[in-house]
């Protein structure tokens, strides 16, 4: 009879061992499970392109190196960033390569202009152009009225002081020419832009590039415009 006495203590004790082993999972499991669900429900967020222009606000490219971003009420959402390493006329100087995501909507050329602008007191010709590569070459110029795309890191110049100034084109090294530069995204999809630091102090507002417009309307429509996030 003792034997069956001690029975329901068997049974609780297995009952609250069971139970604390159910709390232990129970400590782990949730977090899994917020980690899951933070995962499905996360958007995803993307610069894109509308009504024939895709604007890519500077600060947001990925930066390292000698780069920084710096707030100034006259630049497009605020801010703009600078390249303040030593200057790289010959060559790339990768730890200074920054990059930035976006999207197309559909197959398409585009103008690559920008909003840029050099500090109030340098000379002319200083302080005013990057190194510029569209990775997959769908970058390109005109040369001997052909498309020619671009294989590897190339100069882009403008010039503007005081206010952020409209422009940009490419002064290749090689082959040696000057053009415009036209994106020739293929398909829909997600492509990507490399800059890399060339001239000290050069400042960067924003990229316009532009498709079915004028160079003239494009530089209308994106004067007061910042960029198009698509989230999905
Ligand atoms: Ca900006």
């Amino acid at each position: 009879m003792k034997k069956f006495n001690f029975l329901p203590l068997i049974v609780l004790t297995l009952f609250f061992s069971c139970s604390d082993n159910d709390n232990n999972s129970e400590m782990v499991l949730p977090d899994e499970e917020n980690v899951n669900e933070a995962n499905v429900n996360e958007e995803v967020c993307t610069i894109t392109n509308k009504d024939g222009l895709l604007i890519i606000e500077a600060e947001g490219f990925e930066l390292k190196g000698n780069w920084r971003i710096v707030e100034d009420d006259k630049a497009s959402n605020g801010k703009y960033i600078e390249y303040f390493g030593a200057n790289q006329y010959q060559t790339q100087n990768l730890a200074n390569e920054i990059t930035v995501k976006f999207k197309v909507t559909a197959s398409g050329n585009y103008r690559v202009r920008w909003y840029m602008r050099q500090p109030e007191t340098v000379e002319d010709d200083k302080s005013n152009d990057v190194w510029i590569y569209f990775p997959e070459d769908v970058g390109s110029a005109w040369i001997n009225n052909e498309v020619y795309f671009l294989k590897h890191y190339e100069k882009f110049v403008s010039r503007g002081k005081i206010d952020f100034t409209y422009g940009g084109q490419l002064d290749m090294h090689d082959p040696k020419s000057s053009s415009w530069m036209t994106a020739r995204f293929p398909e829909a999809g997600e492509y990507t832009l490399k800059i890399c630091g060339r001239s000290q102090h050069f400042q960067l507002d924003k990229l316009v590039l532009s498709s079915g417009i004028t160079d003239n309307e494009a530089k209308e429509q994106s004067e007061a415009k910042t960029e198009t996030i698509a989230c999905e």
